[in-house]
């Protein structure tokens, strides 16, 4: 990445030699990973020049938006409402959180066997590393899991920090609760921007993430195909991307990709033979720049066709309800599409082991990794219901849990290989 940006980062005030070995890392792994893949879709051009200016033209698109006063809000999870964020003239970023590289920097503070997802965001904090949280005005947390409530505590000390409570129950009760922190959320979010939300801001925003949604959706259906038109690992940076590109730009570039993926699937043009046995994945999110199961999988020539998981289907399946004509049964709509994210923080959670099931007859899929961030109690737990589910419905299934480091890559390939041989 160009060296115009060195001032930028310095003025954020990033620990710029720590920095630097993060890039370099990111500039060693990812042609290997990416760009040697033979055959991949001319349209993911766009993606990967977002990567190779990861810490450099959207972070400054973010401080050039906060010089005309406008302010933007870090998330690291789908229970918070980009659509509220936006519709009050804030930018919402998903933060990193996929990388072991902070790890250090979060052990001063956090016990060493916690999820690598919250030690890699607490890290970057902590070290001073991510240009992107450095940026936000206010980090938006919430009460799903205890590993990381329990770190916004901490977080607190260092950043601003907003604690969204999500309840782990869905009823009547909870529904009005949700409701109520949206309400809550509001009344911070107008505080910190300065503006006022109103219905036709509100529903103009909720068209703008829909629309994103849709695209999406239409490219990880795509990936249903035989052949498939584009690889596991292409689909799951496109989908992390979602998290912090500008949403019209970033659905308008998704966008061209499904028009060439659509030609390719008319052409029968694959990145994979005809019949390669397929998988999918369930479970916990694949932060950027997490590729790691993608990458053991689809190097031993198995194409992954979908992911149940935030960074994946449960990220843009469901839409908001456009069409209440004020602004409080907008809100109602938004309350509501987000309550019907099936994590396993909630419990009971029936509800996520449909959304499997449909998923694997829908994509073709004929096994399932199910795969759980090491510590991770909520998946973990729920990996049980998971693996009995699938057996009920005769879809063989596979769980792992994993860190996000390299030193189980070759075990990994061990397992799944045996499991696509049982097939
Ligand atoms: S809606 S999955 S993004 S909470 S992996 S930090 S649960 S210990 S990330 Fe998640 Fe929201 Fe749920 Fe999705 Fe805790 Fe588990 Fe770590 Fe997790």
């Amino acid at each position: 990445m160009s060296d115009e940006y060195r001032d930028m980062w310095a003025g954020l005030g990033l620990d710029l030699p720590k920095h630097d070995r993060l890039l370099a890392l990111l500039n060693e792994v990812y042609p290997p990973i990416y760009l040697e893949q033979p055959n991949r879709p001319e349209g993911l051009a766009y993606f990967d020049f977002v990567i190779g200016e990861i810490h450099g033209l959207r972070v400054k698109e973010l401080l050039d938006h906060k010089k005309k006063g406008g302010k933007v809000f870090g998330t690291f999870c789908l229970y918070v409402p980009d659509e509220i964020i936006t519709a009050l003239g804030g930018i919402s970023v998903g933060l990193c959180a996929g990388t072991d590289f902070s790890e250090a920097d979060a052990e001063v503070d956090l016990p060493r066997n916690l999820c690598p997802l919250i030690k890699s965001f607490y890290g970057f904090k902590r070290g001073r590393i991510c240009p992107y949280f450095e940026a936000t005005d206010l980090v938006v947390g919430e009460t799903t899991c205890d590993g990381k409530t329990k770190a916004y505590e901490f977080l607190g000390g260092m950043h601003p920090v907003y604690v969204m409570e999500v309840p782990h129950r869905k009823n009547d009760d909870t529904r009005k609760l949700w409701r109520t922190e949206l309400d809550k959320f509001i009344v911070e979010a107008q505080k910190l921007t300065g503006n006022r939300l109103t219905h036709e801001k509100l529903r103009e925003n909720v068209r703008l993430h829909n629309a994103k949604r849709r695209a999406l959706q239409r490219l990880n259906a795509l990936r249903w195909k035989n052949p498939t038109p584009i690889s596991g690992k292409d689909a799951l940076l496109v989908n992390q991307i979602a998290f912090y590109d500008d949403p019209s730009r970033f659905t308008a570039s998704v966008e061209k990709l499904v028009e060439e993926c659509e030609r390719r699937v008319a052409d029968g043009v694959g990145v994979f033979p005809k019949d390669a046995p397929r998988l999918m994945t369930s479970g916990t999110p694949f932060a950027i720049p997490n590729w790691k199961l993608h990458h053991v999988i689809e190097t031993g020539g198995w194409p992954v066709v979908a992911e149940e998981s935030c960074v994946g289907s449960r990220y843009f399946s469901g839409l908001v309800d456009e069409s209440p004509g004020d602004l409080n049964g907008l809100l109602d709509a938004v309350a509501r599409r987000y309550f019907d994210i099936h994590c396993a923080c909630f419990t009971p959670n029936a509800e996520r082991m449909d959304d499997i099931v449909d998923l694997c007859r829908k994509s073709g899929a004929r096994g399932v990794i199910n795969y759980t961030l090491s510590f991770c109690t909520p998946y973990l737990v729920e990996a049980r219901h998971v693996e009995n589910r699938l057996k009920k419905e005769g879809i063989p299934v596979l769980s792992l849990d994993s860190d996000y480091g390299m030193g189980d890559f070759g075990q990994l390939q061990t397992r799944i290989g045996a499991f696509v041989e049982s097939l």
